[in-house]
């Protein structure tokens, strides 16, 4: 949980750190400097929850991707992103740099980069994240800026713009749980609408808000925790919220990236489903980690496939063969590795929610194209 207060204080960090990626040579930062590395050494592999910060390192525009050969992202595809040109990002920063006594500094950032991390940690602490009322449209997250994010990053999906190698992505299906306890005092119709709209779609128009409450209708049974009827129903909106709020920053982009790029890109896909007794947050967001990791085990050596060879199926060595064929996704074939309880790996399609998903996708590329 503790994850994206520490994204945000560490990325201010790396801006004048040197990074060593996996064991290649170092990397300096800013993203000038990535261009003159060669990949041969460098990082095979990149992956972290929540990821589109991944994603922007494949797509700025000074990134000429020598660095990356291929990416793993879990639970995060490019979606969209507010702009710097709101300026509405600028209260959180002078709120920090006030409470880091930087205020009136000639160069506040310069200032806040001499704070002692603890101190400034402490700071970063003391504000909004991911699981205060505003969740998924926390206040800490990357804005277009036009120089190192050059655009939405949904334009440069639908554009090609990004770089073009092989990549695995997926997540589970219940990513919109968690973050529907910070904002459990949504018990309304109204009161969710007003949410959506203000927090995550605030371009769009009530009619299209009233059609997104209809694809996310109040029925319990249709809600996330998906597949467990009208049970853990804490509050009349909760499963809706966490529906919408899996969707709408998760599953939809992920969505999106694949119909764009896959037909430009060989790309795999997952969805977990382990975890749905659990009780209230189900296959949670993040809860696939785990599956990666144990030794021995058919996921394990599609994952070892992909970091040495770019393809799940094919082993370095020619030999052991995952357990699983994990065919591609393409849009004529949307096939995802499909985890359930209590070891079950089978191929399932990639259809669920589909007019709901479209319809999010539809708004917030519209939303993206009004700049
Ligand atoms: C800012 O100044 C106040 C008052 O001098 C002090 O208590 C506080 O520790 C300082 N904060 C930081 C982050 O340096
Ligand atoms: C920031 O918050 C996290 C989570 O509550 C805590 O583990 C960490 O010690 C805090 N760091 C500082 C410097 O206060
Ligand atoms: C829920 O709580 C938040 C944060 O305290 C508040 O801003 C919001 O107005 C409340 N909403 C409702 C419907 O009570
Ligand atoms: C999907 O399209 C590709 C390229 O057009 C084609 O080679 C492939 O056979 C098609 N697959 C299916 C399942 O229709
Ligand atoms: C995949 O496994 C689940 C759980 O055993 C089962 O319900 C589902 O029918 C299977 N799907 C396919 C396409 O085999
Ligand atoms: C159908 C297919 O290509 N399967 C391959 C998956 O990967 C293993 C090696 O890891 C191959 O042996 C299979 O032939």
């Amino acid at each position: 949980m503790v994850y994206y207060s520490i994204f945000l204080a560490t990325f201010i960090s790396l801006l004048s750190a040197t990074v060593v990626v996996a064991t290649g040579p170092k990397v300096t930062l800013p993203y000038a400097t990535f261009q003159g590395v060669d990949d041969g050494n460098l990082a095979k592999f990149l992956g972290v929850p929540f990821a589109q910060p991944v994603y922007l390192l494949l797509s700025n525009k000074l990134n000429t991707n020598t660095l990356f050969r291929g990416a793993f992202l879990e639970s995060g595809s490019p979606a969209s992103m507010k702009s710097v040109a709101d300026c509405d990002g600028q209260p959180f920063y002078d709120g920090l740099v006030d409470a880091n006594n930087c205020t009136g500094s000639q160069d506040t950032f310069a200032c806040l980069r001499r704070v002692p991390f603890d101190a400034f940690m402490a700071t970063v602490n003391r504000t909004d994240n991911v699981f205060s009322f505003t969740s998924v449209s926390s206040e800490w997250v990357p804005r277009v800026d036009g120089e190192v994010i050059v655009e939405s990053p949904l334009l440069s999906v639908s554009q090609g713009a990004y770089s073009k190698i092989p990549i695995m992505t997926g997540d589970s299906d219940d990513e919109g749980t968690i973050f529907s306890f910070s904002n459990d005092n949504i018990t309304t119709n109204a009161e969710f609408m007003g949410y959506i709209q203000s927090n995550c779609l605030p371009k769009s128009s009530p009619a299209q808000i009233a059609q997104i409450s209809t694809l996310y209708p109040e029925d319990p049974a249709q809600g996330s925790l998906f597949g467990t009827a009208s049970a853990n129903a804490i509050t009349p909106e909760f499963k809706r919220l966490a529906a919408f709020q899996g969707d709408f920053p998760f599953l939809g982009p992920r969505r999106f990236f694949l119909e764009h790029a896959s037909a430009r890109q060989n790309m795999w896909s997952w969805l977990n489903l382990r975890g749905k007794t659990n009780p209230v947050i189900g296959a949670f967001h993040g809860s696939d980690s785990g599956i990666w990791l144990p030794a021995n085990t058919m996921t394990t050596d599609s994952w070892l496939n992909f970091i040495n060879t770019l393809d799940p199926n094919r082993s370095a060595r020619g030999n052991g063969a995952p357990a699983v064929f994990w065919p591609m996704w393409k849009t004529n074939s949307t096939q995802l590795l499909t985890f359930s309880d209590p070891v079950v790996v089978n191929i399932t399609t990639d259809d669920f929610r589909s007019d709901a998903i479209r319809s999010i996708n539809e708004l917030v590329f519209e939303a993206a194209l009004q700049k």
